[in-house]
């Protein structure tokens, strides 16, 4: 959502930091992506008090602890469908998801395309390192097959998904991707996401450096490939082709997609007005209209 319709803050990115410690490996790339954060609700000027940061179970999930905002730590997987409900309750509310690819893509997976497609006013930060972390390392749906991990000691038998490009199939309006290692890159395409009206996806790799011996920062910086400046972010199927990757194994990196479209809030707002405003509303009144 715009922060221009928020009270603005003028705070530094150690202010919205909270008390507690973060409990992260030393090394692990959710720090950095957390960095990226507080460096774009500072830079933005968001007022705390009308942030609400929400997220499952994980490592990455406990990024809410380490923030100043109203939060929620909700259940493995669920933190997509309670940060929608959080949503549509409280338009006037910054929404921002933080979780893993374990939290968004296994467990909670069936989740994801309905935030995309009802195009959610809110931001959904994936920190993908490939593993779930927290439970010490079983393989993901985004671990490649060569990823040797507790479940799968002689690699996977499975190929990774794309989240790219699955979020861009069920209708995200901002679809952008980074790496913990570029930090003022994770910090500028956070701050386009926040700044979106509607759902938009940011999908950060993230070392793991516990559990995952194989996507290493330096495995990523090899990775990446700068997404041209003259792509056309408005463009569906060149944002696509960017997704499926260059043919080469790299994988972009920048802003892929953006367009505006109506959110879920607008189209519910409009529907009250059809009914005549939430002052008259009238259940039995509305039911009895579809009655034969
Ligand atoms: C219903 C339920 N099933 C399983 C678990 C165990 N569990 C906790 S976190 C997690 C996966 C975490 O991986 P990911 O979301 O990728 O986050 P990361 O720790 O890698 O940041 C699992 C399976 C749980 N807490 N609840
Ligand atoms: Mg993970």
């Amino acid at each position: 959502m715009s922060v221009a319709a928020l009270h603005k803050k003028e705070m530094a990115p150690k202010e919205y930091k909270s008390d507690v410690s973060v409990v992260w490996c030393p090394g692990c790339g959710h720090h950095g992506i957390l960095n990226a954060i507080l460096r774009a609700v500072s830079e933005l000027g968001v007022d705390p008090t009308n942030m609400v940061s929400v997220s499952g179970i994980g490592c990455s999930s406990r990024t809410p602890y380490f923030m100043q905002s109203y939060k929620m730590h909700t259940l493995h997987g669920r933190a997509g469908a309670v940060a929608s409900g959080v949503q549509l309750a409280r338009p006037d509310q910054m929404v921002v998801v933080t979780g893993g690819d374990g939290d968004g893509f296994a467990i909670g997976g069936g989740h994801m395309p309905h935030m995309a497609r009802r195009n959610i006013n809110m931001t959904y930060i994936l920190f993908d390192n490939g593993i779930y972390g927290l439970t010490k390392g079983q393989y993901s749906p985004t671990s490649r097959r060569e990823l040797k991990a507790y479940t799968t000691p002689y690699g996977g038998p499975d190929d990774p998904m794309n989240p790219l490009l699955y979020m861009l199939t069920y209708g995200a309006t901002y679809v952008a991707q980074a790496f913990a290692g570029k930090p003022k890159v994770c910090a500028d395409l956070i701050k386009g996401a926040l700044e979106h009206k509607g759902f938009s996806y940011v999908n950060i790799y993230s070392q793991c450096v516990t559990y995952n011996n194989i996507d290493t920062i330096q495995y990523y910086r090899d990775l990446m490939r700068e997404i041209p400046a003259d792509h056309d972010t408005t463009d569906l199927g060149k944002a696509m082709d960017l997704a499926r990757g260059d043919g080469e194994g790299h994988r972009p990196m920048g802003l892929l997609y953006q367009v505006q479209q109506e959110t879920m809030d607008e189209r519910l707002a409009s529907i009250v007005k059809l009914v005549g405003g939430s002052k008259d509303y009238d259940q039995n009144k509305i039911i009895n209209q579809f009655r034969p």
